[in-house]
């Protein structure tokens, strides 16, 4: 018997460390890492369950070639031999006809790891000159937001929230999405500290805070500034922190004479005088954080509310306070320890780059060339891309190579020419960088890969192979790779502990200025509020944020620890908004807009606001009869900045079946 230490590869902020118990080679129990200084000995609802995902009997585990129609989900077994040989035949004789761009690779967040997100695949993909894409479906927009005003993605460590003694949590569902950080939020509460949430839906979290504020979904930018407004009428400014590191303050101090609290919480549809009083306790207590995610980027002027709230704790000197500052990802702090620019292709061809989240259009829109050969790995599209309607009527494209690596049939898979089969995260080793805590995480491997499923490394050691690509990363080890990447930080510690601290993770971010523009100024300039537009046939706003803890996105839903244990898909909504469309609770309705219908039972609830409904997101068409899916409806209209997705700036009807 032994025990390996690993990190969950989840796209999750605690990318908590875990040891699993390998008894003659079967893992036979897995539990959280009693050291690891962020989870500390926890791990989730949905990874309690990980053995059971690994030892699924629903796993992939032979290469497999369609034999059905496609999206039929019928297939037969093969060698992995014989599924290369027809990947290369049909991608080259594809790439013949209309050269390397034919090819689109598409990968999202399945796999955090260093090597098994992203490594091998790029050298891969620029010796067949595939296209490329740009944008993603989480994370660009605030980074790209936050980045304008304060020049880098880094933002302040979310473990210092402990010592704070003002918390806003703007727009992130703490207590669902990013549990190991609750403790340290309660330890600052502990100690006295008030907590706000800010969030169009009553969350779980919002819930436990001392103070909700529910504003309509969008009308960040409009509250922030007008907490500006106040901030500066009343000389609540940290004058000698703006003077020496702050440039474009004029036309902030214009651009905020403009939105006085009662104008903002017209738009808002939130009392003026619970503005006025947030925007004074949050300039006078010190320190004051604030913690944002994910969920207010998914919308078209998403990129400027996170510009925006980047202004705050500049404006009031937050940034100087242990506790104090703000944070979302804190991914680029790993940047220096941590290079995988060492997988970028010696020479990257000249290509063409496609819009990623826009998977359905760039397979339905005439491309030139159009895209005939598609990679999917680390990702379920069907599911997670919005506007899913056109995904599908993309991948059902008879000219279109489908090659999709998966440990499971997804919605997604389900489309494949030819489906390959993937390890999971305890049968490949790995390391890997966290967004929402400052430690680097190893992963051993515990056990050896179920059936023939390879790590994402050898899928693309195996296709360049038989592509005939030579090139001397491909004959390098997972650990070579990884020592290959590493910088300044302790290989042999990293393996034997399961865990390094960073070694820059005690720099309190922005203390003394030194911002990531040129002139290591904060830029407070050209904040624009763009109101959502409206849509005035389909009145309701639907938000589709995640709402389940036994779901990861859209993994883990057909899993039966996980999905039977959430009941099933249902729209949310006011008592008021549905007694007008004449719906008690527990009926079902038809929830539409000319993207797709959906018929759901209604959940009548006082968690939102009148006009708003939502929609939980993560389950797979195939565990219920007819499309389930929140994205059938979901616009993929871009977002402000970043080339992320307005997920939540879908407007529906709700009626009655
Ligand atoms: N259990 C569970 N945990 C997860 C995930 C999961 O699927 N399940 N997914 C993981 C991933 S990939 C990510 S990116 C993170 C995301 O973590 P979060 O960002 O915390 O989660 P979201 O649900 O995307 O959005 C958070 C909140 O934003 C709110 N919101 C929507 N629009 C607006 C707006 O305009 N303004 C404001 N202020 N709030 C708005 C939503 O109502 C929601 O409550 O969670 C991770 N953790
Ligand atoms: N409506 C709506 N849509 C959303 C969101 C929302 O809030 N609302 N959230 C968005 C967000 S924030 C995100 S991050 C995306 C997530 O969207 P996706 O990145 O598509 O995430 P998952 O649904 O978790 O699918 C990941 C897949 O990768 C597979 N996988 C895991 N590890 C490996 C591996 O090592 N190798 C291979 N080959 N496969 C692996 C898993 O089996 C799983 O099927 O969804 C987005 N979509
Ligand atoms: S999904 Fe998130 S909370 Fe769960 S074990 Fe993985 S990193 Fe931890
Ligand atoms: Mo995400």
């Amino acid at each position: 018997m032994r025990i390996v230490l690993g990190t969950c590869h989840h796209d999750c902020p605690d990318s908590c460390g875990w040891e699993v118990t390998v008894d003659e080679g079967v893992a036979t129990k897995m539990r959280g890492h009693a050291e690891h200084p962020f989870s500390q000995g926890e791990l989730c609802p949905k990874v309690n369950h990980f053995l059971e995902r690994v030892y699924s009997p629903d796993r992939v585990t032979t290469p497999l070639i369609r034999d059905g129609a496609k999206g039929s989900g019928r297939f037969r077994r093969t060698s992995w031999d014989e599924a290369l040989a027809l990947i290369v035949d049909a991608v080259r004789e594809r790439v013949t006809l209309h050269g390397g761009e034919t090819v689109l690779p598409w990968s999202s967040a399945g796999n955090q790891g260093l090597l098994q997100m992203s490594s091998l695949d790029r050298r891969f993909f620029a010796a067949l000159g595939a296209s490329t894409t740009h944008g993603a479906l989480c994370g660009s927009v605030a980074k790209t937001g936050h980045a304008a005003t304060t020049g880098t993605g880094m933002s302040s460590d979310p473990t210092t929230v402990e010592h704070s003694r003002y918390i806003i949590l703007w727009g992130t569902n703490t207590r669902l999405t990013n549990r190991h950080l609750w403790p340290f939020v309660e330890r600052a509460r502990a100690a006295g500290a008030k907590l706000v949430v800010i969030d169009p839906v009553r969350t779980i979290t919002a819930d436990s805070a001392d103070w909700f504020i529910q504003p309509r979904p969008g009308t960040d930018t409009p509250l922030a500034l007008a907490m500006l407004h106040v901030i500066i009428g009343e000389g609540l400014v940290d004058r000698d922190y703006v003077e020496a590191h702050v440039s474009g303050y004029a036309d902030l101090v214009s651009t905020t004479g403009e939105w006085s609290p009662a104008r903002a919480a017209e738009e808002c549809g939130i009392d003026a005088a619970d503005i006025t009083t947030l925007a004074r306790e949050y300039a006078t207590t010190r320190p004051a954080f604030i913690r944002t995610l994910i969920g207010a980027e998914h919308r078209a002027n998403g990129g400027m509310i996170f510009r925006t709230l980047a202004c705050l704790p500049t404006v009031t000197g937050q940034w100087r306070h242990l506790g104090g500052g703000l944070s979302r990802s804190v991914g680029s702090w790993f940047g220096d320890y941590v290079d995988d620019s060492v997988f970028n292709p010696v020479k990257a061809p000249r290509v063409r780059s496609l819009p990623f989240t826009q998977l359905g259009r760039v397979l339905t829109d005439p491309q030139t060339p159009p895209v005939t050969a598609l990679f999917v790995w680390n990702g379920n599209p069907v599911i997670t891309c919005p506007n899913a309607a056109l995904t599908r009527r993309g991948l059902v494209r008879e000219d279109l190579f489908t090659v999709v690596s998966e440990q499971f049939l997804t919605d997604t898979a389900k489309y494949a020419d030819v489906v390959l089969p993937a390890t999971t995260q305890i049968e490949h080793v790995d390391v890997v960088p966290a967004w929402g805590h400052l430690n680097l995480g190893w992963n051993g491997k515990a056990i050896e890969p179920v059936g023939e499923s390879v790590p994402n490394t050898e899928l693309f050691r195996r296709l360049a192979g038989a592509f005939g690509i030579t090139d001397r990363l491909f004959s390098l080890t997972d650990d070579e790779l990884v020592d290959m990447a590493l910088r300044d930080i302790d290989a042999t510690v990293l393996r034997r502990d399961g865990f390094v601290r960073l070694p820059n993770a005690d720099r309190r971010l922005f203390a003394d200025g030194r911002f990531g523009h040129a002139d290591g100024r904060c830029d407070v300039s050209g904040i624009v509020y763009q109101p959502v537009a409206r849509d005035e046939s389909r009145p309701l706003v639907m938000l589709t944020p995640k709402q389940h803890s036994r779901f990861l996105n859209s993994s883990y839903s057909h899993l039966p620890a996980h999905g039977p244990r959430e009941g099933g898909p249902f729209v949310e909504m006011t008592a008021d908004d549905a007694a007008e469309r004449g719906l008690l609770d527990g009926d079902v309705a038809r929830v539409a807009n000319d993207r797709g219908e959906l018929r759901l039972p209604v959940r009548v609830s006082d968690r939102l606001g009148r006009g708003v409904v939502a929609v939980p997101f993560g389950w797979w068409d195939a565990a219920h009869d007819g499309a389930v899916s929140a994205n059938d409806l979901t616009s993929d209209a871009p977002t402000d900045m970043g080339g992320g997705v307005a997920y939540h700036d879908t407007f529906v009807e709700v009626s009655r079946t």
